[in-house]
């Protein structure tokens, strides 16, 4: 199967999603995004995603049979070795292993932001932002001089850690100052990240909107 086209199936606040966008827009390949209501998940979608979770990348071959992918990360590595561009992943085996393990900590950064920031009261709120922030800690330890995680090129570590830092930026500053407080090389890679082209357009416009709609739905303690 050779592959013409590239479907994007996500939800405009998922950062997972993003982290495929991401890729996409980096490497310059064309794809279509469509979204799915995860609240009222069409047949199609779980007939498609074993999780029942997005993204997923649905592969349109010249034949007209399709594959799809499902997992952000698995997503983001198939591009990597398909499509042509930058590469995203740096030629060394070991600083290549060791980008691979700091986007694992990604993932688990995202899941303490994410307990911060759905939590219903301060108490809760409180201890996660202990566990959010000392993976932050760990994280200003590893940056270097910047502009990105690995310095003058943009990797795939930043495609998954621009979504985290995403959430925090339409935030109340008494929510969240404090969070990123005695972090300047976080707050530099912050303004990095938020500045590329390819972040801005892995979300959309109304992202800072649609969030807050989000909090208020769980009853978020962030909650505008
Ligand atoms: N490990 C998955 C996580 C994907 C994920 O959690 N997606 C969320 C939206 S951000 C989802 O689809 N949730 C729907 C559900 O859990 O029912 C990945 O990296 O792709």
């Amino acid at each position: 199967m050779s592959t013409s086209a590239l479907s994007l199936i996500s939800h405009p606040l998922c950062p997972f999603v993003q982290r495929a966008a991401i890729v996409l827009l980096e490497k310059g390949i064309p794809f279509t995004r469509i979204d799915v209501d995860l609240s009222e998940k069409p047949a199609w979608f779980l007939a498609m995603s074993p999780t029942s979770k997005v993204p997923l990348l649905k592969i349109h071959g010249n034949d007209g049979t399709h594959k799809v992918l499902f997992e952000s990360m698995a997503i983001c590595e198939y591009l990597e070795e398909t499509q042509a561009g930058t590469p995203l992943h740096p030629s060394d085996p070991l600083v290549r292993a060791q980008h691979r393990a700091w986007i694992e900590f990604g993932s688990a950064t995202l899941a303490d932001a994410w307990g911060y920031l759905n939590a219903k009261d301060f108490t809760a709120a409180s201890m996660k932002a202990v566990a959010f922030r000392d993976k932050l800690d760990r994280l200003e330890d590893a940056l270097g001089t910047g502009p990105y995680f690995g310095g003058d090129q943009f990797s795939m570590v930043d495609a998954v850690f621009a979504p985290v830092f995403r959430y925090f930026e339409g935030l109340a500053p008494d929510k969240n100052s404090a969070l990123f407080e005695g972090m300047p090389k976080i707050g530099a890679w912050r303004y990095s990240l938020a500045a590329r082209p390819s972040v801005i357009a892995a979300a959309p416009s109304d992202y800072a909107a649609l969030f807050h709609a989000h909090l208020q739905r769980y009853d978020s303690w962030l909650a505008p």
